[in-house]
């Protein structure tokens, strides 16, 4: 007997076809798992980057245009990650099940979409960094096996009427059962691979092991008052838990103080390689400075405030003989992002260094242990390489780092930014005195003044915290004598070369957003 689609139509409408289609449905989702399960695992064997899930969603990230990472970023904030992956399972969980509804012992279409899966999962872990045709090995045999449950597994699923012959139906307990060790299976290997891909790493036990180094050149004490101390403002140091996160990093790079090493190449008149001996020979400082991505929105809070402890750049630029016509350092991390930071700024003066701890702790993986870079002044995209491993001293004429390449500026300095705190958004707001405050930054010239007015009237000469340097943001206060009715706050900065924040409304992409931060509050 040949099925036809009119016949599963027809028997669709069955409780028991219905209740096939689900099993089938089933059958297709678990085969789907344990491709991932066996690719997961598999993984631990050749790079934690082979995976295919991983390899899919990486190599996602790396392909999508500029404005799919804007809204990304603007929409899932902080959580683009997470969103990634729900989307990729969803999307994968669909096709699986589709794949299960369609599976015949004789017309594998099923199969077909698990090898088209795996096709796509080939390409992307073979896109990966440093990759080799062994990358595609997780995925392949992953695909194998799956196939081969997917088969067992909708055949065990398949109703009396639907096969060929009457004894090719398995009771619906064998189904289950072997559908529940499959699922199993599955798990147990994904889970045992991520466990063993993070322990091969042994990242875990070197950062615990990490002595942060002392600094003799201290950051200076951060004087009372810098911190306003406003319940609902931002505090004037970030803690590492609530710090930003931004890269294109699905899977956090672990290295340990052992594997990383620093290669400086390119226009240089000595080459070096710095191992971690090397970097921590040299004396380290502390500095309190201010990071911030350019693809802040007005009002955002991608910017956050911590105390370094790290190696001045400088010095490394001065030892290795940078070339005059240099003017490019072409910082790679481990997993190939790239940044092109100006030498001219490495070398002005400013406090450009090679971090390796963060408030007092190693730097948190996701925040580039063991070794990352901060510099003032120029946003994280063209200066901020975390995970460093390698430094190519170039011209901006001949190579483009990896924003660049997708459509932002070469150059990134930090635009002058205000924000308001507090109140929050349409908070309930007395009649009377009403306490605002909130941020400002415009990091290596520093704040000069933060004004706000209300419905577009007088500018106002807000209170402002005592300055921290020149590289931190300063806070601000601003009392308000708040009348009844709808009202709009807005604020602006005026950084110390006398520029003012610019008005006119322009997104992150190329050099970060313009704009007044407006917030609006009905007082009653
Ligand atoms: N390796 C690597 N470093 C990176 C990035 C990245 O994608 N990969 N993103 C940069 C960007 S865009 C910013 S804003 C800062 C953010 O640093 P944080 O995550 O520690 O806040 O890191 C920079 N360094
Ligand atoms: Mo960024």
């Amino acid at each position: 007997m040949t099925t036809t689609i009119g016949d599963r139509h027809e028997a669709a409408r069955t409780p028991r076809r219905r209740r096939h289609l689900f099993s089938r449905a089933l059958a297709g989702v678990i085969a789907a798992g344990v491709v991932l399960g066996v690719g997961e695992l598999l993984s631990v064997l050749i790079d934690p980057n082979s995976s295919p899930f991983y390899a899919v969603g990486s190599t996602t990230v790396d392909r999508s245009p500029a404005f799919a990472r804007e809204f990304a970023i603007d929409t899932f904030g902080t959580n683009d990650k997470p969103a990634l992956f729900v989307g990729m399972t969803i999307l994968i969980v669909l096709l699986a099940a589709v794949a299960g509804i369609v599976e015949r012992p004789r017309a594998p279409f099923g199969s077909a979409i698990l090898a088209a899966l795996g096709l796509v999962g080939v390409y992307a872990a073979t896109q990966r960094p440093s990759a080799t045709w062994v990358y595609a090995l997780p995925t392949v045999v992953g695909v194998v096996v799956g196939i081969a449950v997917l088969r067992v597994l909708t055949s065990a699923a398949q109703a009396p009427e639907d096969s060929d012959a009457e004894d090719a139906w398995l009771p619906r307990r064998t189904f289950l059962l072997l559908a529940a060790a499959a699922a199993a299976a599955a798990a147990a290997a994904g889970a045992a691979g991520r466990y063993l891909g993070q322990q091969a790493a042994g990242a875990l036990d070197n950062r615990r092991a990490f002595a942060v180094p002392e600094p003799t050149d201290k950051a200076a004490p951060i004087a009372a008052g810098t911190d306003i101390g406003v319940p609902g403002a931002t505090p004037f140091v970030t803690s590492n838990e609530e710090f930003y996160r931004i890269d294109t990093a699905l899977r956090v790079p672990r290295l340990t103080t052992d594997d990383w090493q620093l290669r400086i190449h390119g226009m240089v008149d000595r080459e070096l390689t710095l191992n971690w001996d090397a970097l921590v020979a040299r004396t380290p400082i502390e500095r309190v400075i201010t990071l911030t991505c350019v693809s802040n929105e007005v009002g955002g809070n991608l910017a956050g405030n911590a105390t370094w402890i790290g190696y001045p750049i400088k010095d490394i630029l001065d030892e290795v003989g940078v070339h005059l016509d240099a003017d490019m350092l072409l910082s790679t991390s481990s997993d190939d992002f790239t940044a092109g930071t100006p030498v001219e700024v490495l070398r002005d003066g400013r406090d450009a260094i090679l971090a390796v701890a963060m408030n007092g702790q190693p730097l948190p993986f996701e925040h580039g242990y063991p070794v990352r870079q901060v510099v003032p002044g120029l946003y994280g995209y063209v200066s901020a390489t975390k995970w460093v491993v390698d430094w190519e001293f170039t011209r901006f004429d001949k190579a483009e780092a990896y924003w660049t390449k997708r459509g932002w500026s070469a150059e990134g300095p930090i635009k002058t930014a205000s924000r308001i705190d507090v109140p929050a958004p349409f908070a309930p707001t007395l009649p009377g005195s009403v306490l605002v405050a909130g941020t400002a930054w415009a990091q290596h010239r520093g704040i000069e003044k933060v004004e706000v007015r209300v419905d577009n009237g007088e500018w106002q000469t807000a209170t402002l915290a005592p300055e921290y340097t020149v590289d931190t943001w300063r806070q601000w206060t601003w009392e308000w004598q708040a009348t009844s009715g709808l009202h709009t706050l807005q604020v602006r900065a005026t950084d110390l070369d006398g520029n003012i924040q610019v008005e006119e409304r322009t997104p992150p992409i190329p050099g970060g957003a313009t704009g007044w931060h407006t917030r609006s509050f009905t007082v009653s």
